[in-house]
């Protein structure tokens, strides 16, 4: 599908904290920290996780699941009135299994942005989407998609500031890296055969990675193999006249 972009993974940071996030992601379309939270913390989370299994949320008939609610399974597939009345069940659930994870994933927002961010009122923050081992996903990846559902017309139209965060709290064991193409949303959600085969980035997710990258970016999960679920934390942001505002 495509070909490579040249190039050294510029985009890569290594552990610790990344500087001027903006103008990297600007100019690469991602900034990946390796090793963000620890394989400990992680592997501490992913064992919450399980252990909370009967609480996750089912999305697409339970071709993939959530911790928390997400808003693009919660829109396409009609359930929107569920999302907003849940949110803050779904916040509290999120919370009691990981706690910190929504403040953090916020806070990481915030200094990437270097701005203040708000969670949107009445929406849910970070959440974890889980994707079982075998499954659809597993077998032939995501779908191929730009993140514009929670974007308004004129933020999309005008390419507001806009990023997707994406902690992988558990790699695939093998793939289930994010493909990052050189297309930005233009006027369609549906990309045409020429943007899935347009030149990319391969990110290759580690445990512990936090990776942000540009929501008006088109973007693949790859498909992956291995006994083991992938799971990864995720928020989504939007600059707005009234300041930086999140939701999962
Ligand atoms: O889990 C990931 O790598 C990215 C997921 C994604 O594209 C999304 O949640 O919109
Ligand atoms: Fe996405």
């Amino acid at each position: 599908m495509g070909s490579a972009r040249d190039g050294a993974d510029d985009w890569i940071e290594q552990p610790g904290s990344a500087s001027n996030w903006r103008a990297r992601i600007e100019a690469h379309g991602l900034v990946q920290v390796r090793r963000w939270w620890s394989v400990q913390r992680c592997a501490a989370a992913v064992e919450a996780i399980e252990a909370a299994r009967g609480r996750w949320t089912p999305d697409f008939g339970g071709v993939q699941c959530s911790l928390g609610r997400a808003w693009y399974t919660h829109l396409e597939t009609d359930r929107a009135g569920e999302y907003f009345a849940n949110a803050t069940q779904a916040d509290a659930l999120v919370e009691s299994v990981i706690p910190g994870l929504q403040a953090e994933l916020r806070g990481a927002l915030s200094e990437a942005t270097g701005a203040p961010v708000r969670q949107r009122r009445g929406w849910c923050g970070a959440g974890v989407h889980i994707f079982e081992p075998g499954g659809r996903c597993a077998r032939v990846g995501g779908s191929v998609h730009f993140d514009y559902e929670g974007l308004t017309r004129a933020q999309l139209r005008s390419h507001a500031p806009a990023w997707s965060m994406v902690l992988v709290l558990q790699a695939a064991a093998s793939g289930g890296g994010l493909r990052i193409f050189d297309v930005v949303y233009t006027d369609h959600v549906e990309p045409t055969a020429a943007e899935v085969t347009a030149e990319h980035v391969d990110v290759d997710y580690q445990t512990g990675d936090l990776v942000v990258f540009d929501s008006h970016r088109l973007h693949w999960i790859q498909p992956f193999g291995g006994d083991r679920a992938r799971i990864s934390a995720t928020l989504h942001g939007v600059q707005t006249p009234e300041g930086w505002e999140c939701w999962f």
